[in-house]
């Protein structure tokens, strides 16, 4: 399967269910249609005022261009959403060295996956990887990263289970420096639910990585499930203000019925989705763009309206 056929059949369950809300407005191009559209765009977690918003533009956008038929306008609407989705892509070529990526998010969102994702695609773009186990915390989680990192040929920096997170990041970056490492991605822990905790691991993270290279970390990239749906806004919340994100990472929206959180997130924050998963293999890392997402995410418009 190609990456658009990929990504629609990840979105597949959103597209039906925005389908099956919009039926219920059938024939009308009145306020009933503006409604079913709303009501499809709530449920799809594009998010309450997003959608207020969205269909505000789009009905002045339609008197204004004298649009008169449902199909033209749902057109227009995928126009608009396209539009807000604007997306800077992770960059290709990374001087000084080592660019530094910290990779955050809560528990099972799928950071590691990412990483050996971003890893074996780095790695196939000719760049030196080095993965950098700085979740200490969680029983399997270096050997988790390790088994990516042989997978991919990136290199590995590691310590013990329990060992502090900040020292393994303090060697990571002296070792990536010394090997002429293009790219470092460091693995962390997330436990959201003690805020101090996190608040004080990854500052101190950041601390060490700063230390050793003022310009680093390069990008944090913000792990999300989109199947979590409108939670994932409160995780960019809280992550936002403990250490300023750069990009979201959205996983998991092969199968969800949330596929519009990638919409609320960036609607919300002003931050860049920088890749999305759509399943667990290492090819399953996209770059975000937005005219392929917000055509698989709303299709075309179904006859019946
Ligand atoms: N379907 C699907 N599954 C994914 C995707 N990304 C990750 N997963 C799965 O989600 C589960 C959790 O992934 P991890 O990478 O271990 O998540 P994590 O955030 O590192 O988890 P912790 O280290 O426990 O905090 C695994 O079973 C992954 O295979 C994706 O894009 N699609
Ligand atoms: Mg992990």
């Amino acid at each position: 399967m190609n990456i658009l056929d990929r990504l629609k059949d990840g979105l597949k369950k959103t597209r039906t269910q925005i389908a099956s809300a919009l039926s219920g407005a059938s024939g009308s191009f009145d306020d009933r249609f503006y409604d079913a559209l709303e009501d499809a765009l709530i449920l799809a977690d594009i998010g309450l005022e997003t959608s207020t918003d969205l269909i505000a533009r789009l009905k002045s956008e339609i008197a204004g261009r004298g649009i008169t038929t449902p199909a033209a306008a749902y057109a227009a609407l995928k126009t608009l959403l396209a539009g807000d989705l604007a997306v800077t892509k992770l960059p290709d070529e990374f001087p000084p060295k080592p660019w530094v990526i910290l990779v955050v998010g809560v528990n099972g969102v799928g950071k590691t996956t990412t990483i050996g994702k971003l890893a074996g695609e780095f790695g196939a773009a000719g760049k030196k990887v080095m993965l950098g186990a700085a979740d200490t915390f969680r029983a399997g989680a270096v050997e988790q990263l390790k088994i990516w990192a042989q997978r991919t040929k990136a290199d590995f920096v590691f310590q013990q289970d329990g060992a502090d997170p900040a020292s393994v990041a303090f060697d990571a970056m002296e070792a990536s420096k010394a090997r002429g490492i293009d790219v470092l991605i460091l693995d962390t822990a997330g436990r959201l639910q003690n805020k101090t905790n996190l608040m004080n691991e990854l500052s101190k993270i950041v601390r060490v990585i700063k230390r050793n290279l003022p310009q680093a970390p390069n990008e944090v990239l913000l792990v999300v499930d989109a199947t979590t749906g409108q939670n994932a806004l409160n995780q960019a919340r809280v992550f936002n203000e403990i250490i300023g994100v750069t990009g979201f990472v959205i996983t998991k929206l092969d199968g969800t019925s949330k596929g519009g959180i990638a919409v609320a997130l960036s609607k919300n924050f002003g931050i860049p989705v920088r890749k999305i998963g759509v399943g667990e293999g290492v090819d399953d890392l996209q770059n975000f763009d937005p005219v392929s997402y917000v055509d698989a995410l709303l299709g075309d418009l179904p006859d019946r309206v």
